[in-house]
């Protein structure tokens, strides 16, 4: 039986389907699974998952029923931080894959594809504090170029078989001016330059690997010097011959991702169009690398929260996929209660957020049948 919450909470977008395809193999087991439902466009849906600290957001892996989420419904995952430089790095000389490996070896037991998030994350808040402290020497900018080389190349020859898509630049365009952001890296070596020697570096290392600039400027009113930064950059890497072969959009929308942020719903789908028209007009293929719906600005009421989700979660992807270079749709988690939403920016009222396809009881929601209808409804690619 299904309980009066859980009734609620799956009364509004999509309901029949829902309990439906539920009830044919029990509750919280929806089918076909997304992936299953991607697969039939010619696309691939899959989640973050996190090896973190136990006990804590990030470590969504230690939790049998979220694994159990994520073998029935995706095709790939993608490390939640195990691959970044603070993780991977805690100095100049260790690699430390402890974590990341306890991914790939899920994904490996399962059968999943991993993405590779991210080779270089270049932003100074999330660069480890030796790369800013460390001794570049006589010769700054060889070293600077050493230490990315050195670092995408371990890196690729330890995964790069299991890994056909790599975030090789994560967020280097500002979002309030649109330039390029500053590290110890670009001020030895160059912006343009340090972005250019990782896609090479990539390329090499990874000549069959799809290589991604992955972003998170989105469609909401606010993102238009974020848009224009990131379609500069996209231009002069085209321009200069640069080998990339997508772009990420991550794709955290609805309330916005800030301290200050209002309402929930600002899209600017006109203006969107337009962007993606840009991008997709250079030649690139789109990937959405980090899907959820943030409901801080939502009212509390959960049936009407989790329906405004799922409202917003389908205009967006139906727009998305309908650009058939949009082949990838990755949740950034599948189970509300591991989001990152929860510990950024905490609604006024305190309570938890729900913007993930799966409750904090496991359980499908309207999000996750949203994402299902798009996958239906999709032209096939
Ligand atoms: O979800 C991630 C969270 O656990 C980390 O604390 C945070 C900083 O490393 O990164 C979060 O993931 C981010 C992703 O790596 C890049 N795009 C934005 C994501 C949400 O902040």
């Amino acid at each position: 039986m299904m309980n009066r919450r859980q009734a609620l909470s799956l009364s509004a977008v999509g309901l029949l389907a829902a309990c439906e395809s539920a009830n044919a193999r029990g509750q919280g087991t929806p089918t076909p699974s997304l992936h299953e439902l991607a697969q039939r466009k010619g696309m691939r849906f899959g989640s973050a998952v996190g090896a973190g600290q136990p006990g804590t957001v990030t470590a969504s892996l230690d939790d049998p029923r979220y694994r159990e989420i994520l073998a029935r419904e995706c095709g790939m995952l993608v490390h939640e931080n195990e691959l970044k430089w603070y993780v991977l790095r805690p100095d100049v000389n260790t690699y430390d894959y402890v974590r990341a490996d306890r991914v790939m070896d899920f994904a490996a037991q399962h059968g999943m594809g991993v993405r590779g998030h991210t080779l270089v994350w270049h932003h100074p808040r999330w660069f480890p504090e030796w790369l800013e402290t460390h001794d570049y020497g006589a010769r700054p900018a060889a070293e600077a170029e050493r230490l990315v080389v050195e670092h995408i190349n371990a890196i690729v020859d330890r995964y790069g078989d299991r890994i056909d898509s790599w975030d090789v630049v994560n967020e280097t365009v500002d979002e309030n001016t649109g330039a390029l952001r500053e590290t110890a890296l670009s001020r030895h070596l160059g912006h343009q330059e340090i972005i250019d020697l990782s896609f090479h570096t990539a390329r090499a290392a990874a000549p069959n690997a799809q290589l991604v600039y992955n972003d998170y400027m989105s469609w909401e009113a606010g993102h238009e010097q974020h848009q224009a930064g990131v379609l500069r950059l996209l231009e002069g890497m085209k321009a200069r011959g640069v080998p990339i072969d997508a772009l990420g959009i991550q794709s955290h929308i609805g309330s916005g991702n800030s301290d200050d942020s209002v309402g929930f719903d600002t899209a600017r789908e006109g203006n969107w169009r337009r962007f993606m028209d840009e991008v997709t007009g250079m030649g690139l293929d789109i990937v959405i690398s980090e899907f959820d719906v943030h409901d801080k600005n939502l009212p509390a009421d959960i049936p009407s929260r989790d329906q405004a989700v799922a409202e917003l979660a389908r205009r967006y992807l139906d727009l998305m996929l309908s650009y058939p270079q949009t082949k990838d749709v990755l949740a950034w988690g599948m189970v509300d209660s591991y989001s990152w939403l929860q510990t950024h920016w905490v609604r006024p009222d305190g309570i938890a957020k729900r913007p993930t396809p799966y409750d904090a009881a496991y359980q499908p929601k309207p999000l996750r049948q949203a994402i299902a209808d798009a996958f239906i409804a999709a032209p096939a690619r």
